[in-house]
């Protein structure tokens, strides 16, 4: 590969002869020239730049200049081969692995680097108009003075790609940003140091372990780092356990969609109501065995699931707690938890509350999802916290040390998602939806507070 750069300060690009990019120039593989601007001026002063028209601090590179010196470095339009002319700027595209793979392809790269406040925007229009590719690209979002470190580090990424330049090119395929995920840590000896062991899992000889650790490190460093890079995965290359190591740190692949979401799972507000009941009327009639009649469903979500109802469960918070499955506005999932009453006010489910346990329980009444986020992990996230509130309250001086439900019979996908959530059964009770009599499944799940 050819690459030119133009610059005021060749002695810049001087760290180009060292380590992997000096030695793929003197094996041939890189053909890496640096050019000084100043020698395509006419004037005596050998002028580069000019005041901005407009008005305005700096000064700006003028384009006759920067004219004459592309037309020698770039070939003619029309000449065969990729030859792309890439502008160092803030204002540019910012770069990544994906354009630096797409540069490492090119033929022929010319830099052209800026410095003051820039190149005179004709330059980039002119070389485009007449049918050569123009890159404008930025670093970051933070400002250089000139172009040339960003040569510098353009010049490093695209180099290191080139055919045998890398002495090991599988490292190429699980660094970071290769597999759109940032890289797994990396240990050597000695085992301890300072105090501190190496995972014991890069010790033991497992392979299959320890790639399972390396992509969960990877996965698990992405999503508190790099949450952007996580939003532009593409689902099919998220397995069964990449997913499960994403769900606690809010991240769920909803069936069908073209990329992970983010989740917050938090308690319900007043302006919730609304949204929450169009939720629950979407969701409950789904849980519901089919031969129950739909007139039954539509009379219960009508009994019970209203806005006004919401609005009432959100007003009464000292009996209700309302958690909400929020993926960037839209309401996906819910739970109403019913706080126990105080032994001395009528007891509410007392009947089943009584049979799991002498201790003050609360009911997880309602745990519904959209369907497309069934089985993604997010229920858990929603009973957990469900449930760390039902534990943080007190019924007349007691913790709350018991969750309860009640789960149709017929639901086996609802009564294997509570047992692998912690739920044991323990009874049964009837439970009337419309004019339908249902059997329930009870199951309860001690509750541990934070001071245990
Ligand atoms: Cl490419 N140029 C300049 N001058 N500043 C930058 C940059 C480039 N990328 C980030 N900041």
């Amino acid at each position: 590969m050819r690459i030119d750069v133009v610059t005021i300060f060749p002695a810049y690009l001087a760290p180009l002869d060292l380590s992997l990019v000096g030695k793929a120039r003197r094996d041939g593989r890189l053909d890496l020239r640096v050019h000084d601007l100043r020698a395509w001026t006419t004037d005596r002063h050998r002028t580069v730049d000019d005041t901005p028209f407009g008005g305005g601090a700096g000064m700006v590179m003028r384009p006759d200049v920067w004219g004459r010196a592309l037309d020698d470095v770039l070939p003619a339009a029309g000449t065969p081969g990729r030859h792309v002319l890439v502008v160092p700027t803030p204002g540019g595209e910012r770069l990544t692995q994906a354009r630096v793979q797409d540069l490492a392809a090119a033929d022929q790269l010319v830099i052209a680097c800026g410095r003051y406040e820039g190149i005179d925007a004709r330059v980039a229009e002119h070389y485009a108009a007449t049918g050569r590719e123009v890159l404008e690209l930025s670093l970051g979002d933070y400002v250089l003075n000139g172009g040339e470190a960003a040569a510098l580090v353009l010049v490093e990424a695209v180099a290191r790609l080139l055919p045998g330049v890398l002495g090991n090119p599988a490292s190429l395929v699980e660094e970071s940003h290769a597999a759109g995920l940032l890289e797994y840590p990396v240990y050597t000896k000695p085992p301890v140091w300072a105090g501190l062991a190496v995972p014991e899992v890069l010790t033991s000889g497992h392979h299959g372990q320890v790639g399972r650790w390396r992509r969960d490190q990877a996965l698990a460093r992405t999503a508190t780092r790099r949450p952007d890079l996580l939003a532009a995965l593409d689902p099919a290359a998220l397995d069964r356990a990449d997913r499960a190591v994403l769900a606690p740190h809010g991240w769920y692949v909803p069936a069908g969609a073209p990329a992970p979401v983010p989740v917050r799972v938090r308690p319900a507000r007043d302006d919730d109501a609304a949204a929450l009941a169009e939720l629950a009327a979407a969701t409950f009639p789904l849980a519901c065995p089919p031969h129950m009649p739909a007139a039954d469903v539509a009379a219960f979500v009508a009994d019970h699931l209203t806005t006004e109802h919401m609005a009432a469960y959100l007003a009464d918070d000292a009996r209700y707690l309302l958690h909400v499955a929020d993926a960037e506005g839209e309401l996906v999932g819910y739970t109403l938890t019913v706080l126990p009453r105080a032994a001395d006010e009528p007891p509410a489910a007392a009947d089943v509350a009584a049979a799991v346990t002498a201790r003050p329980a609360a009911e997880l009444s309602k745990c519904y999802l959209l369907p497309p986020y069934q089985g993604t992990g997010l229920a858990a996230a929603l009973v957990e916290t469900a449930a760390a509130a039902a534990a943080a309250t007190t019924v007349a001086g007691e913790p709350v040390a018991v969750l309860w439900l009640g789960t149709n019979r017929a639901n086996r996908r609802a009564q294997r998602s509570y047992a692998r959530q912690g739920f044991t059964v323990v009874g049964t009770r009837r439970f009337r939806v419309g004019g339908s009599l249902e059997e329930d499944v009870v199951m309860a799940r001690p509750l541990t507070t934070g001071q245990e």
